[in-house]
């Protein structure tokens, strides 16, 4: 048996019922074989058994009081994968579907996504399964605050820097931030996503949607083709899916398509970005309501999809942008997207895409950005936070802009350059993952074992 299908199987056995994680590690293992035969070190140094065991996870229990006066039990995550390049950096995620698997997946991917921003930073995850759909403000504040009554003593500015990620925004990490200031009275850059009035960097709220569309053009303008007039789909409606939608705009793209929890809105004309962002970030109501404004869009709820399947893959165009969450695109979604046309698929979620989906896309020869390549660009800006707030200055956004459009291309070329050098041109899974890996692995074997 070879060493990557015998370290799968070992993984299988070790980590029962983390299906996510598995599928994660898998996708990465499958491309390094070339690799790990190439380089005996890595092997004989056993970077990739270290690699899959987190340096640190810490299991926490947040009780918090609800607006009727009971106790309210959840459980804590913070995953501390690696930190062979810097400080553990990665997002808390607060969703119900959260549990050890899923941490573990996004805190391994996020190993990878930060070597290959070529960034100092290491990899972690967190978060709970507190669900914060229905809660009011004040009992969103009391539980990030006991959340972070726990968390606060496991990190630090140059320790572990958390961010947000799926029900955690910029009001979260407000309440986060501040409860760590009141048990350690210190002004540090410990969370990024802060507000850009008390040490947030501006453009880090836009950081992950442009970022993905800036890679989205970098992967066209290989083919000689940009972004004017393409029909996009993108799911969610969320941080990501909405500042893809807005920059895909502003380059003169057509994005007919996004979904939230509730549904899947579909407008041919075009979709009315700042009508969206009012709707789902500022008034925080759900997807319909766009409906209000526009009768000539269309909304499909959850209740009403054939087969449990989202819509919003189904309509013909020439770009898609995964941005909600992972496992949302399957292998029939994939199918049909090739066959309406489908020329480039970016990834603004982390692991959107399924086994089955990535295969189609690679079998089809279409453009194809994972997820820790496209979706890079949101902790490379929270680096930029860190690399402010630890100097005490303030950037204007014109500068994190160019900076994270000239990181973005930095990634999609390392990431295209090593697929090359493996002999499987426009392979980005392949040179993503490769290029990723090799930054951290030689990183460790100079650091010694430990
Ligand atoms: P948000 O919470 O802001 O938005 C998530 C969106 O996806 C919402 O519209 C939500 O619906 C929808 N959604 C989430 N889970 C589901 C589900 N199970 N079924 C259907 N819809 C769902 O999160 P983000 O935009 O920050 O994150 C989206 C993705 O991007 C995640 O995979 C995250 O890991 C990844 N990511 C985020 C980064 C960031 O900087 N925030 C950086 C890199 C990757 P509803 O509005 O109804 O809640
Ligand atoms: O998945 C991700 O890269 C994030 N949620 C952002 C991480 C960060 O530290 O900004």
């Amino acid at each position: 048996m070879d060493y990557v299908t015998r370290t799968l199987d070992g993984l299988r056995r070790s980590s029962p019922g983390q299906g996510e994680f598995y599928q994660a590690v898998e996708e990465v293992l499958e491309v390094l074989a070339p690799v790990l035969d190439a380089d005996r070190r890595y092997q004989d140094e056993a970077v990739v058994e270290r690699l899959l065991e987190p340096e640190r996870q810490i299991f926490f229990r947040i009780a918090w009081l609800d607006d009727q006066g009971r106790v309210r039990v959840n459980k804590g995550y913070r995953v501390q994968f690696s930190s062979t390049l810097g400080p553990y950096k990665g997002g808390l995620r607060f969703h119900p579907s959260v549990n050890a698997g899923i941490i573990k997946f996004l805190g391994f991917e996020q190993i990878f996504k930060n070597a290959l921003t070529g960034l100092p930073l290491g990899g972690a995850k967190g978060g709970s399964d507190f669900d914060p759909k229905g809660c009011s403000q004040g009992e969103i504040m009391r539980f990030c605050q006991a959340f972070m009554t726990e968390l606060h003593r496991h990190i630090g500015a140059t320790i572990d820097v958390p961010a947000g990620d799926i029900g955690v925004g910029q009001r979260e990490i407000g309440y986060l931030y501040g409860q760590y200031r009141r048990l350690n009275g210190r002004f540090e850059g410990v969370l990024t996503g802060k507000a850009a009035g008390w040490g947030g960097s501006l453009g880090r709220r836009e950081a992950t949607g442009y970022g993905c569309v800036y890679f989205a053009e970098n992967m066209l303008a290989e083919r000689g083709d940009t972004l004017a007039g393409k029909r996009c789909l993108v799911s969610g409606a969320g941080n990501v899916a909405l500042y893809t939608l807005e920059k895909l705009t502003q380059l003169g793209a057509r994005p007919i398509s996004c979904s939230d929890s509730s549904g899947t809105l579909i407008h041919r004309a075009g979709l009315d970005v700042a009508l969206l962002k009012d709707i789902k970030e500022r008034r925080r109501l759900p997807l319909r309501d766009y409906l209000d404004c526009h009768t000539d869009a269309t909304f499909i709820p959850v209740a009403d999809y054939t087969a449990g399947r989202s819509p919003v893959w189904h309509e013909p165009a020439e770009l898609a942008f995964p941005c909600a969450t992972q496992n949302e695109l399957t292998g029939v979604d994939a199918e049909a997207l090739v066959a309406n046309g489908v020329v480039g698929v970016c990834e603004g979620a982390n692991m959107p895409s399924t086994r089955e989906a990535v295969s189609c896309f690679l079998r089809a020869g279409i453009d194809y950005g994972p997820g820790k390549a496209a979706n890079a660009g949101g902790v490379a800006v929270s680096q930029l936070e860190m690399q402010q707030n630890a100097a005490m200055a303030r950037w204007p956004a014109e500068k994190v802009d160019q900076t994270l459009r000239a990181i973005m291309r930095d990634i999609h070329r390392r990431a295209s350059a090593t697929a090359e050098e493996f002999g499987a041109p426009g392979n980005l899974v392949l040179g993503a993952n490769v290029a990723g890996f090799r930054r951290v692995a030689d990183a460790m074997i100079e650091q010694g074992v430990f």
